[in-house]
């Protein structure tokens, strides 16, 4: 049967709100998670990753996870091994303890950050290209991968590993133009990726069908992912604006763009 209730953690944060708005009309009851309180959701649990008791009493009786929850930018390694490394493991654990198929997790361009961008006539770049994280968020984002792989042929829990590449209202500077997913195309492949027969775990990126695209969405397409939308339309004002990519900016030279030089950190 089709997953129906789902557990959403990383609530509060941007994707998760965009989610919190988007997925109920799938017909999806979402239960939310969060180290901080959801805005204007009070049966909200408030739980940190490292409460592994908490987790495993808010995975009991549901049929699937989006794992949002964590740091989602560059923080010193012991922050990222707490909330990304271990936190994810500990949710793994609490979804075999209690038997939930499915989980969709949020993984990151920046798990292959530093791979060369195509340029001109380059083919693009497939979930199998080899991992080159860049920065330790996106090595941790790398552990997840594995961590899911492991859950499947060891404990056969299903994963979608979502290289979300950026996941805004709108795309905000150049590179995004190639890497953007609509908050709408997000909530369509999240419902592809828990809808899907039979994934075992399998790894895509995380796009809307952009002009610019610099990698291939065919797995994402497999699981019945339908893109509607394209940065294009936002191409000539933010060109306007920033310039073409050029080839001193890192935003240029590799899919990771400026996590590869001086990476956004965490703030908390
Ligand atoms: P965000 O930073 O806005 O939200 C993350 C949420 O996780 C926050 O609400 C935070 O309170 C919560 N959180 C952090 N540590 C926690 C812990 N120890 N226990 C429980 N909750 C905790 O991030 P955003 O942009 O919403 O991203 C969501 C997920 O998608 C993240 O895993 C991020 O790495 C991933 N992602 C997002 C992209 C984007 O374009 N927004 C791109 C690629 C990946
Ligand atoms: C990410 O992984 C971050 O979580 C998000 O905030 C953006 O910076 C995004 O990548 C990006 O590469 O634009």
């Amino acid at each position: 049967p089709a997953p129906r209730t789902v557990l959403l953690t990383g609530a509060a944060g941007g994707v998760g709100t965009l989610m919190r708005e988007l997925l109920p009309q799938y017909g999806y009851e979402l239960r939310l998670l969060d180290l901080v309180p959801v805005d204007g959701a009070p049966d909200a649990i408030t739980a940190d990753l490292a409460d592994k008791d908490a987790l495993r009493e808010a995975v009991r009786g549901i049929d699937a996870i989006i794992h949002l929850a964590g740091i989602s930018l560059e923080a010193p390694f012991e922050k990222i091994l707490r909330a990304n490394i271990e936190g994810t493991y500990n949710l793994y654990e609490a979804a075999r303890e209690e038997g939930v198929r499915r989980v969709l997790f949020a993984s990151s361009n920046h798990a292959v950050g530093f791979t060369p961008r195509p340029v001109g006539d380059d083919p693009l770049i497939p979930v199998s290209t080899p991992r080159r994280p860049d920065t330790f968020y996106g090595l941790s984002k790398g552990f997840g991968e594995d961590l899911a792989q492991l859950y499947w042929d060891l404990h056969g829990v299903e994963t979608v590993s979502v290289r979300i590449g950026s996941c805004f209202r709108e795309p905000t500077n150049v590179r995004m133009l190639s890497i953007w997913l609509s908050p709408a195309d997000c909530a369509r492949l999240l419902h592809a990726a828990l809808t899907a027969e039979d994934v075992k775990h399998t790894v895509i990126y995380g796009s809307s069908a952009n002009t610019r695209l610099w990698w291939d969405l065919s797995t994402a397409r497999a699981l019945g992912y339908d893109p509607q939308d394209d940065s294009e339309p936002y191409a000539g004002k933010l060109i306007a604006e920033h310039g073409e990519l050029d080839p001193a900016n890192p935003d240029h030279t590799y899919l990771g763009g400026a996590f590869t030089t001086n990476p956004p950190t965490w703030p908390h």
